[in-house]
């Protein structure tokens, strides 16, 4: 446990390829917040890209803040309305705090509230720090046997929980997962979780693939130049019929046109990965054989299953992390997330001072 923290040293992300490790006020936590000395950081996509490029979409850095939104970390204070949570308990944050009130949180949807504050998304600071302050309810306790890594690691894993959701995999589906990133590998060990019986999985890169089979991909194909309808009539093949449904995590317009040819009439198309804001799809066979197509927006309600997933042993997100830095090896952690060098799936950063 740390005593009387006096310094808040902090990954903070001035401008594009400007970003910083500076020192911080320590945030005090309000009545129903409590204050986290953060231990475990992913680094996301999203991280790189805002580094890279200052902006996603209309997301624009307009002012220096801390990126990470992946977190695990201790209790060390709790505000005077807390009842769950104790100074020492290890947690894991869900990083996105809805107003409550709009129509959406009402709706039980509140990925989609409008005012939402999410960590590391422009304007709201992120959690590449020594201590950062959260909503209470947002913090989920982590049983002693699941490892912060584990702990940081829910955070895409309820990405996947919702788009598996979405997707309505049921016991015995057969599954697609178009990309082997982090989302897509993580989708491939939720869909599992979830009871789909056969996955099948895509990518350009024969390294991520062998990864995906490593985690029980039934069968990956390197799609690089090929044409659409040919890889569905392969998954077809292979599998005896086409898929239930399909995951698409690349973003790829080619890849998103694969996943409509390769779902079965009735099926699902959920769509995770970010892409072109407009592309050229073939609708019309999406409408002819009542394919649904679906979005997925973050998650609502998946941290409690995620957790679950993992601390049952029903799914083994270890295998993720590559890499490992601490917080003052920050640029050098996100250069090897923005190469993907030595083959790097999940870089992790350890933000806390002793390590
Ligand atoms: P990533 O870039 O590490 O992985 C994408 C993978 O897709 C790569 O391995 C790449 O080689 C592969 N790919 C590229 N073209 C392909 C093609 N034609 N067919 C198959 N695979 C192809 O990214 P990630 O961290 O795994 O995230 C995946 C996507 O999900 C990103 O676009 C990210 O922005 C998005 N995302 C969306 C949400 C959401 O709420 N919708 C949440 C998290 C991430
Ligand atoms: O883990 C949450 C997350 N969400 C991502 C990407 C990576 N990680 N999304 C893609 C980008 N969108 S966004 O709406 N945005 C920048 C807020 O374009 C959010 C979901
Ligand atoms: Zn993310």
């Amino acid at each position: 446990m740390p005593s009387s923290p006096d310094t808040n040293l902090s990954a903070v992300l001035y401008s594009i390829k400007n970003l910083r490790l500076e020192e911080r006020p320590i945030p005090q936590p309000g009545p129903h917040e409590v204050q986290v000395a953060i231990q475990k950081v992913g680094i996301c996509g999203s991280d790189v890209h805002y580094w890279q490029r200052g902006c996603i979409g209309d997301f624009v850095v307009k002012a220096p803040m801390v990126l990470g939104h992946e977190t695990s970390g201790v209790i060390s204070a709790v505000g005077d309305k807390v009842t769950h949570l104790k100074q020492g308990d290890r947690v894991a944050i869900e990083p996105g705090v809805p107003c409550r009130r709009c129509e959406y949180c009402k709706e039980g949807r509140y990925n989609l509230c409008p005012h939402i504050t999410f960590c590391a998304t422009p304007p709201y600071h992120g959690t590449l720090t020594r201590y950062y302050v959260h909503a209470a309810d947002f913090c989920y306790k982590l049983p002693d046997h699941v490892s912060l890594e584990e702990g940081a690691l829910l955070e895409p894993l309820s990405v996947a929980v919702h788009a598996c959701r979405r997707a309505g995999i049921v016991l015995g589906n057969y599954v697609l997962v178009c990309g082997a990133g982090p989302i897509g590998l993580v989708n491939l060990v939720s869909a599992r979780a979830m009871g789909a019986s056969r996955v099948v999985v895509t990518d350009i890169s024969d390294d991520r693939l062998k990864v995906a089979k490593d985690l029980g991909a039934d069968l990956t194909i390197n799609v690089s130049g090929k044409d659409a309808k040919t890889t569905a009539a392969t998954i077809a093949e292979f599998l005896g019929r086409p898929v239930d449904c399909t995951i698409e995590c690349s973003g790829a317009e080619t890849s998103t046109t694969l996943a409509i040819f390769a779902t079965k009439s009735g099926g699902c198309v959920v769509l995770v990965g970010m892409g072109a804001p407009e592309s050229k799809l073939p609708i019309m066979d999406a409408l002819c054989r009542e394919v649904d197509i679906r979005g997925v927006f973050r998650y609502v309600n998946c941290y409690p299953a995620a957790l679950e997933m993992v601390a049952s042993g029903r799914v083994n997100v270890k295998p993720l992390v590559t890499h490992r830095y601490s917080l003052e090896q920050t640029l050098e952690a996100f250069e090897t997330a923005r190469t993907g060098a030595g083959g790097a799936i999940k870089v992790m950063i350890d933000c806390s001072r002793n390590q």
